[in-house]
């Protein structure tokens, strides 16, 4: 048994090796119906006008109370703006783009993702001090309701963008918009989760009349605590583990019957990244709708996954940034490595030694490198 599991181990450390010492993450690129704006990354000594207000390092924001989880560590969330507004049509497809530090594909697989809006008021979001912010949800996704269960960020890993769809019927005005990732990968122990927010300015237009109740707004920090069951998380790894979202509901005007939007047309993801690449304009696989009409913070029913969330494959376009980035520098494809060691650790979970065995999708072991 020792010399069993030792050799597992031996054969995982093979196939593992990193593609990437760049762990962690920023949103590289933002898509509005489908066009596509590059963003700053950290460091960057001479920002050009975008619309994710700059972040000073890919790391995690770590603690559910730490001034960071605003809108990543900007430095100063009261005067750290970004120079662009992106309009946006109420009901439009809105995209983020999560990339390792070096543009190698969004390297976790464990965890939520989480989508807030905040308004800026009349005078826009260009001066606009986010700690001022009151968020309402408007979009979450945890694990995928059909085969191994995998959490849906785990399509980020071969270069899926995260879609949220914006209100149909959302009032008209700035907005700031919070997509939010949350690495679970080390949250059996308190405190270790890893907090990704990121805030893009957006000017919403149409006459919507679609807004939060006062009740249903949360300030971040403050919306989180690091004992909610979705932060710290013992069942992380479990995938029949009932997963309780944190912060709040999603709003009801997101989700009512004259929104148009709980009909859930979309498909909530693609899960087969081959088929989807090698023909982008079929239409995802889609899954049957259970919308019930009403908000819930939990997914362990298929109702509870019925936000307007989607992942989805980059179209493939000769002039659009995002491929010209993504062609220069992603990875090759590790398509094959990921289906090895997806046995592999289902082999260890058969044998019993699954809870703690921290490998993500494509083999790499997250724990040694964070
Ligand atoms: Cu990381």
């Amino acid at each position: 048994m020792i010399a069993t599991t030792s050799l597992l181990s031996l054969v995982i450390l093979l196939i593992s090796t990193p593609t990437s010492v760049s762990a962690h993450g920023v949103v590289a690129i933002v898509s509005v119906d489908g066009k596509a704006y590059k963003q700053n990354l950290p460091g960057t000594p001479s920002p050009f006008a975008s619309a994710t207000r700059l972040i000073t390092t890919v790391e995690p924001v770590k603690g559910a109370a730490n001034a960071d989880t605003l809108c990543g560590p900007t430095g100063n969330h009261n005067t750290q703006f970004a120079a662009q507004t992106l309009q946006v049509n109420p009901g439009a497809k809105m995209e983020f783009d999560w990339r390792g530090g070096d543009m190698s594909f969004w390297p976790h697989n464990t965890g939520p993702m989480l989508t807030y809006m905040a308004s800026c008021g009349d005078e826009g979001c260009e001066n606009f001090d986010a700690t001022q912010a009151r968020w309402f949800k408007i979009q979450q996704v945890a694990r995928k309701q059909s085969g191994d269960r995998a959490w849906a960020q785990v399509d980020l890993m071969s270069g899926a963008t995260a879609a949220v769809t914006i209100p149909k019927n959302i009032a008209p005005g700035n907005y700031l918009i919070r997509h939010e990732i949350i690495a679970l990968h080390l949250a059996t122990q308190r405190g270790g989760a890893e907090f990704y927010p990121s805030c893009t300015q957006i000017r919403i237009t149409g006459n919507g009349s679609g807004k939060p109740t006062n009740s249903e707004m949360v300030k971040f920090p403050g919306a989180y605590s690091d004992d909610d069951p979705g932060i710290f998380f013992p069942g992380t790894f479990d995938p029949d583990a009932r997963y309780v979202y944190p912060g709040p509901q999603i709003a009801a005007f997101v989700t009512s019957p004259g929104s148009s939007n709980n009909a859930d047309n979309d498909s909530p993801v693609s899960t087969s990244a081959s088929s989807t690449a090698s023909n982008p304009n079929a239409s995802p696989s889609s899954t049957p709708s259970t919308s019930s009409g009403t908000s819930t913070n939990s997914d362990s029913s298929s109702s509870g996954y019925h936000s307007q969330c989607h992942l989805k494959r980059r179209a493939p376009s000769q002039n659009d940034s995002a491929t010209r980035l993504s062609a220069r520098s992603s990875p090759p494809d590790n398509s094959a490595p990921m289906r090895i060691s997806r046995i592999m650790v289902q082999h260890l979970r058969n044998l019993g030694l699954g809870v703690g065995v921290n490998f993500n999708a494509n083999g790499r072991n997250t724990k040694r490198r964070h």
